[in-house]
């Protein structure tokens, strides 16, 4: 598939400093130390309804991400899928009668023009689960022959036993994977799986439903889990930087992947580090696609909402934070806007050197946006109040603002 165009990221002057940011499976702060390309899979959404400020969120947590590393003069290798079928897509375009071809084109090219306006940077590759399943069938497979897979009623399953790390990322207890297996898209109650956790590897072909030619797996389709691997180890193999998504990925998506990528490589880890975003709510609820409680970036574009106001309503909010969107978040991203907009559209000001170092310090200290963005609002303020001779320090701050932040002053 295709992804989104690059909004160019400005070089600052100086160098980036790595990143220190928290990880799922230790529990702790590491300072990651990517290559000179570092690697980034990030999980894409699944297409039956527009963006919603939680999905924003999430791949803002990511972009800034990358942005940091790009400031260490790094490449970054960022990969995303779109998960063009599964179940609650499928159940959505019957619900409302749609071509779930169709719904899931529709929705992904909303989101590549959500993902544009708010400058958030493009995967260099961005794979659709259908198109990766000539390269998902062979994996199970292996799954299989290894003893790692076994079938039940034509569908293949996979053995969490088989991989000695499972359990690892979440670091949760096995009550606890059984309540969000259940929630989250698994069958812990099927009868005749080895361990009611066991995730689906392939489905064999049901009647209505999409199939594909699933080699000696027989006609079907793919578990979820398996998609993000096979994506991963095409684009990316073993052992790289960050996986990335919301919380409510942790178990059992990515928890899965990593098994089902450890069992058929013999490695470890799947990823150095699993970083995982907070919940955005909507009235005292996650926002979510299945309860409807939604604020979509595109309607708030359409409604006349700068991107940028949007993009800074999320940086606000720390990456890991809960937290609930309300109008006012968007009101005060709105008059922030302004602040630093009428405060770099000066020749001269304060200088600038200063905060460029606290944006980095701030962003590479596990991506604290909001410390961010208060230098900002301190050097905004100081414009303000008593201007400063600094000639081009206005330039720096909006070069800056957009490199790191990725917001268009
Ligand atoms: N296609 C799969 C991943 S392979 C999927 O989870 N799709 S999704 O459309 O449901 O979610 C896309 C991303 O948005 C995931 O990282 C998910 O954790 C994140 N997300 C969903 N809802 C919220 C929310 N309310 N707040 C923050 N992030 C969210
Ligand atoms: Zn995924």
């Amino acid at each position: 598939m295709h992804a989104w165009p690059a909004s160019e990221v400005p070089a600052l002057p100086g160098k980036g400093r790595d990143l220190r940011i928290h990880d799922t499976a230790t529990g702790e702060l590491v300072t990651l130390d990517p290559g000179p390309v570092a690697r980034i899979y990030v999980c894409g959404i699944t297409p039956y309804d527009a963006t919603h400020m939680g999905h924003a969120a999430t791949y803002n947590a990511f972009d800034l991400v990358q942005r940091v590393w790009l400031d260490t003069k790094r490449q970054v290798h960022y990969v995303q899928n779109v998960t063009d079928v599964d179940d609650p897509l499928l159940e959505r375009a019957t619900r409302d009668g749609k071509d779930w071809v169709a719904l899931a084109e529709s929705e992904t090219a909303l989101f590549r023009e959500d993902m544009t306006a708010l400058r958030l940077l493009p995967p260099r590759h961005y794979i659709g689960a259908v198109e990766a399943i000539p390269g998902i069938v062979p994996l199970v497979e292996r799954l299989r022959d290894l003893g790692a897979a076994y079938e039940l009623e034509g569908d293949t399953y996979f053995s969490v036993e088989s991989d000695a790390h499972f359990g690892e990322v979440s670091g949760l207890d096995a009550a606890a994977m059984k309540l969000l297996s259940a929630e989250r898209g698994g069958d812990p109650e099927r009868p005749g799986k080895k361990n009611p956790l066991d995730p689906m590897l392939w489905m064999a072909a049901r009647e209505g439903e999409p199939s594909w030619d699933g080699g000696s797996l027989g006609r079907g389709r793919p578990g979820w889990h398996i998609e993000c691997v096979a994506i991963a180890l095409d684009h990316l193999g073993m052992g790289f930087d960050v996986q990335g998504g919301g919380s409510d990925l942790a178990f059992p998506h990515h928890e899965m992947g990593a098994s089902h990528a450890q069992a058929l490589t013999g490695e470890y880890p799947f990823a150095k580090a699993y970083v995982h975003a907070g919940m955005v709510a909507l009235n005292g609820a996650k926002m979510s696609k299945s309860k409807g409680n939604l604020v979509f970036v595109s309607k708030l574009r359409r409604d006349g909402v700068d991107a940028a106001a949007i993009r800074l309503a999320l940086l606000a909010h720390h990456y890991r934070a809960d937290w609930e969107w309300t109008d006012s978040v968007l009101t005060e991203a709105v008059e922030r806007l302004g602040r630093w907009r009428a405060a770099v559209s000066r020749p001269d000001g304060p200088p600038a050197e200063a905060l460029v170092e606290e944006l980095r310090e701030a962003l590479a200290n596990d991506l604290d946006a909001p410390s961010a963005l208060a230098a900002v609002d301190r050097w905004a303020a100081r414009q303000a109040a008593e201007g400063g001779t600094d000639e081009g320090a206005p330039g720096v701050v909006s070069r800056a603002v957009d490199a790191l932040l990725g917001v268009a002053l």
